[in-house]
């Protein structure tokens, strides 16, 4: 479990090329860059914003007034309440010890300016493979959203930009499934002839933009994050997202032979003060799910759900459709005992037949702790299931083993791509 390499199906990272806000040994900062990496970057994660704001709250340190701080101030404020003024506990804080620890640099080190010199004396695309050989982790794939000017402009201006094997791309975009109203101007905008209207020709177009798209990132699949509200009807479901979904998304990923990834079930911006700490968790709906890979049988589909609730009936779901795929403990879910106990329930009633884990991660470096912390859990859940087995008479070798972990952190992925 510790040595076999994973592919990495859901990040949001991105090679050199995208630039990079973090200043580096003899390397120009983009300040908009995308590509984050370092101790400032993995202090201000999103998940850390949110548990600093539950010591210091909004009353003693207005939004606002975080917002203004530069990285360097946000990071040294969530430094000094989260890993100073207490044992950092939670599951985003000791992600950050063992980043540090496992990279050899000291997790009793109060003093953060000694991380940031080491950080600084770095170059990225050689920390990029340091990285990936810490973590085992042998390809990254990205999140491309290209409703995001920043990262459109960005594949326009060099079409080369994620031509590094290290890494996929993956086509991102939720606003087409969930806010037609928005979507379809963007897309008159961006030279495509679609009407308010979802007619014939405006599905035509869409299909071109996705035909486009895909092949200009190279795409090895399509994503959207959908809400916990996601509903899809069947045929006669004429709502503009299930219509864009029916007639332009699912018959061009069929022609093309790529999966569509769904992730469902965070709704956005509870507390919008908090920005991409503001979104939260609610139940969602699995008939849909049900109901997509039953009309669809030309299409393969990833899943995963971001609701505790969700996990049993959509395993279930998978066992009575061959495309469908659930992948990976989700955002509020990667904490080790519902991995645990996700990874568990899947086992018991897929077998190896499903995509235990991916990172989300957002810096580079989260990607050591992220599969430090996942191998270590679904090992101990392989071990129980293996004794299990033992305990029938049966016995279990090694090369079972191998072939077992293989296929859950990258056989299980790959063959789905490529059936
Ligand atoms: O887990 C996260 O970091 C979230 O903020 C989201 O990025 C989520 O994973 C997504 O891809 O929408
Ligand atoms: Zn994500």
């Amino acid at each position: 479990m510790r040595s076999t390499p994973v592919w990495d199906l859901h990040t949001h990272l991105y090679p050199s090329a995208f630039g990079s806000p973090v200043p580096a040994a003899m390397e120009a900062v983009d300040p908009q860059g995308l590509s984050l990496w370092g101790i400032d970057e993995l202090l201000t994660y999103h998940y850390l914003v949110a548990e600093v704001y539950r010591v210091v709250p909004a009353t003693r340190l207005p939004y606002e007034q975080f917002w203004r701080m530069s990285k360097t101030q946000q990071a040294d404020h969530i430094w000094q309440h989260l890993f100073v003024d207490r044992t950092p506990l939670s599951e985003a804080c000791r992600g950050v010890l063992t980043t540090l620890a496992r990279l050899g640099l000291d997790p009793n080190e109060r003093d953060l300016e000694s991380h940031r010199k080491w950080f600084a004396a770095q170059t990225l695309d050689s920390h990029i493979d340091r990285v990936m050989e810490v973590s085992g982790v042998s390809r990254i794939t990205m999140t491309n959203a290209v409703f995001d000017d920043n990262e459109r402009n960005r594949w326009l201006a060099d079409p080369a930009a994620g031509a590094d094997d290290r890494f996929r791309a993956v086509l991102r975009f939720d606003p087409l499934l969930r806010d037609w109203q928005s979507a379809g101007p963007q897309l008159r905008e961006w030279g495509y002839d679609v009407s308010e209207d979802l007619n014939d020709k405006t599905i035509a177009e869409i299909r071109r933009f996705l035909h486009n798209w895909i092949n200009r990132i190279n795409a090895i699949y399509c994503a959207v994050s959908l809400p916990p509200s996601f509903h899809y009807g069947g045929p006669d479901d004429h709502s503009a997202g299930s219509t864009v979904l029916r007639e332009a998304v699912l018959p061009t990923l069929a022609e093309l032979g790529l999966p569509m990834a769904m992730m469902i079930g965070s709704r956005l911006q509870v507390n919008p003060s908090l920005k991409d700490a503001g979104d939260t968790v609610e139940k969602s709906d699995v008939a849909s799910v049900v109901q997509i890979c039953s009309d669809f049988p030309e299409n393969r589909f990833l899943c995963t759900m971001l609701a505790r609730e969700n996990q049993h009936e959509l395993a279930v779901a998978a066992r009575k459709f061959g495309n469908l795929m659930v992948f990976g403990c989700w955002w509020f879910l990667n904490n080790p005992s519902l991995v645990e106990e996700i990874t568990r329930m899947r086992l018991e009633l897929l077998g190896t037949t499903f995509v235990p884990q991916h990172s989300d991660a957002r810096v580079l470096d989260q990607l050591i702790y992220k599969w430090d912390h996942s191998r270590n859990i679904i090992a101990k859940v392989l071990v129980d299931k293996y004794a299990d087995v033992e305990a029938t008479g049966r016995r279990v070798s090694e090369g079972d083993i191998q072939r077992d972990v293989q296929h859950l952190l990258h056989g299980a992925f790959a063959d789905f791509l490529t059936p």
